[in-house]
């Protein structure tokens, strides 16, 4: 039993070396780090998709999202996820910190950037570049990998 414990952490700590190697991409604007930028792919007929990333603040000073555009959606905007009584709901997050010393984890089920009027496929293996745009960082172009997670 304790053997089959073992070889299961093994293979499962491969498995994240592996993913890591793939998205190690990160970007740096001001005191902030993002990383992990990623949507997953979805139907053709999709009209909406959802971007993720983590936002480092490795500053003194808060910053907050200020702007998102990106050639893939007519419109761009932070959403957050919530449970409101047992229902799945999204609402736009109006102002969104990244306070000194912390990060900002968009992910499925939480935080996400939305986009809306697709103008293309999000197809697996396939990125597109979003621009993001922070009160005091200023902005810097990220390329979005698509896939399956
Ligand atoms: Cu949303």
């Amino acid at each position: 039993m304790k053997k089959f414990f073992m070889l299961t952490v093994v293979s499962l700590t491969l498995v994240l070396a592996t993913a890591g190697t793939v998205f190690a991409t990160e970007y740096k604007v001001g005191e902030l780090t993002i990383s992990d930028v990623w949507s997953r792919a979805s139907p053709s007929v999709a009209k909406a998709g959802a971007v993720y990333m983590t936002i480092t603040n490795n500053g003194a000073m808060m910053d907050m999202i200020s702007g998102i555009k990106t050639s893939m959606a007519g419109k761009a905007m932070v959403h957050e996820s919530k449970m409101v009584d047992g229902v799945m709901k999204m609402e736009h997050a109006m102002h969104v910190m990244i306070k000194p010393g912390e990060a900002l984890t968009m992910e499925p089920g939480g935080f996400h950037v939305m986009l809306m009027k697709l103008t293309g496929e999000l197809t697996d293996g396939t990125s597109f570049p979003l621009t993001i745009e922070f009160k005091n960082a200023g902005s810097v172009e990220l390329t979005v990998n698509v896939k399956k997670k």
